[in-house]
């Protein structure tokens, strides 16, 4: 029987994971099955048929096709398709939340969240797509206008992983569109529902109101279609999150064909308590940013700094909000629950691994530390520990699960070095109520993060930032700001309008 859940979005238990333009879904039966896991319960919820070369084929044409129109299409015109996507979302977002919530294993109210997030970003493009502002500059030649003007890209390619399998593709999507892109999605094979029911949401009121498709979707059963998508030189930008590990080939493959890649990969966010930090507010933003989406953000907080004068008390109260967390884990759907199970088996394998190395090290299992085996679903406890440095390997990998090593330090600067020694660097926070602090912190030689707070946790970012980070995390921004600037292209214009022809530099030429 179909879950409800995919029964109030008009999802059936068999999907076409395709989607052609035109109103059309692939009838491709012979390229594979997806077939997304409840993470709460181990069933599968539906069978999703996986595209095929032939499929992929037919929407980067069409995709292509669409761009010749969509390019002449003026931005605030863009805009009116893209208000009516996030008007689709926003009717439809308890709906689309609650699958969220079911497909990925997040929490209800943080399933809703993602969805507000697409919301938002669609009304920020709205705004956007009159605001697509080049510069003018004075030029060195008399009678001469300089200026420049962004134009688009082409068919931008965006890869989502599964821990955020909507909002991503909003962030993109979206704010491609307004900026005259078509957009290919592949999402995550463990999320394909969410996918498609987003694009169908989007679609159906684009259709609705005769724009020309500006959205297309593909589900790889394998990697060879996704492989094919990273090297086609027809997909002008490869926006890719995900792993530390794939971006790099990603990026790779996307330079060696001179493409434009925007990525977004692995975090080891840090969050520092200084002692006169008020605890009122850090423990929970630690909490959270800890435990939050079962540790699945790119933005969770993995390592913890304390000041020695601070430590205990901060451990002691960590270990009682933790308690209090344990009681709230369960079926994600429930808006009750806190915490609800991983997405995988593979992300409790991950978990209990990091468990054990981070024992082998020396550390101390202050809280948590086991999966959950007395019932279905990939449920652990999420777990503290205590007794490592920075320096021990198991603290130096972003493990996506919720495990928060806690670590003492004696002076602010040691701190910062220490939360900026690792690969990664997408968010940092610290929490003080001393200025100079926060100063320091937010410094050129404070963190070296794309993502830096005070007096608030590491995760949780709002879209009207860029949003991205440093080292291994590839560097990207997307969603808010000027990130819309990764998705065109910049073009600097000269025109003369006098009647003599100087040259630039003051060089003579004379015939
Ligand atoms: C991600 O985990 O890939 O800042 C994105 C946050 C969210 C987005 C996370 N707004 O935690």
């Amino acid at each position: 029987m179909t879950h409800s859940v995919l029964t109030a979005l008009g999802l059936s238990d068999t999907e076409s994971g395709t989607y052609l333009g035109n109103g059309e879904w692939s009838k491709t039966r012979d390229a594979g099955v997806i077939e997304p896991v409840n993470p709460t319960d181990g069933e599968v919820l539906a069978r999703v048929q996986a595209s095929s070369q032939a499929d992929y084929d037919l929407i980067v044409e069409r995709a292509q096709a669409a761009f010749k129109i969509w390019r002449k299409t003026p931005a605030p015109r863009r805009g009116e398709a893209v208000r009516l996507c996030a008007d689709a979302l926003r009717t439809h977002k308890d709906a689309l939340g609650s699958l969220v919530a079911l497909e990925m294993g997040k929490s209800k109210p943080e399933g809703d969240g993602e969805v507000q997030e697409m919301i938002d970003i669609g009304e920020f493009a709205v705004g956007l797509s009159r605001q697509l502002y080049g510069l003018t500059m004075h030029s060195e030649r008399p009678g001469h206008r300089m200026y420049e003007q962004w134009h688009p890209m082409g068919v931008v390619g965006i890869i989502s992983a599964f821990n955020f399998p909507v909002a991503v593709w909003a962030w993109n999507a979206l704010v491609a569109a307004v900026c005259g892109n078509i957009s290919i999605w592949k999402p995550s094979p463990k999320t394909p529902l969410s996918a498609i029911a987003s694009m169908k949401i989007c679609n159906e009121a684009l259709n609705k109101a005769g724009f020309p498709d500006i959205f297309f979707l593909f589900n790889d059963a394998g990697s060879d279609l996704a492989q094919a998508f990273v090297d086609d030189k027809r997909i002008a930008l490869v926006s890719f999150t995900g792993s530390t590990k794939v971006g790099r080939h990603v990026g790779e493959r996307v330079a060696k064909r001179m493409g434009r890649s925007l990525l977004e990969l692995g975090g080891n966010n840090a969050i520092i308590v200084d002692p006169t930090a008020d605890l009122k507010l850090a423990i929970p933003a630690i909490v959270f940013g800890a435990v939050g989406t079962a540790g699945q953000r790119c933005t969770t907080t993995r390592r913890l700094f304390v000041h020695e004068s601070i430590y205990a008390d901060v451990l002691a109260k960590l270990k009682t909000a933790y308690g209090q967390v344990e009681k709230k884990i369960g079926d994600p759907t429930d808006a009750a629950n806190l915490m609800g199970p991983l997405n995988s088996r593979d992300g409790v394998q991950a978990y209990l691994t990091a468990i054990e190395k981070a024992k082998a090290s020396g550390g101390t299992i202050e809280s948590g530390g086991k999966a959950l085996t007395d019932r279905k679903g990939n449920f652990v406890l999420p777990a503290l520990v205590s007794g490592l440095t920075n320096d021990a390997e198991v603290v130096q990998t972003e493990t996506f699960a919720p495990i928060l090593y806690v670590m003492k330090y004696s002076d602010l600067e040691e701190a910062i070095d220490l939360q900026n020694d690792v690969p990664q660097g997408l968010s940092s926070s610290l929490f003080t109520t001393d200025l100079r602090a926060s100063e320091q912190f937010l410094s050129a030689w404070g963190s070296d993060c794309g993502i830096a707070n005070v007096n608030i946790g590491t995760s949780g970012a709002e879209i009207g930032g860029a949003f991205g980070g440093e080292k291994e995390t590839g560097g990207g921004r997307e969603s808010g700001s000027d990130a819309w600037r990764a998705y065109m292209r910049r073009q600097t214009n000269t025109i003369n309008y006098s009647d003599s022809m100087p040259l630039a530099q003051g060089i003579k030429f004379d015939l």
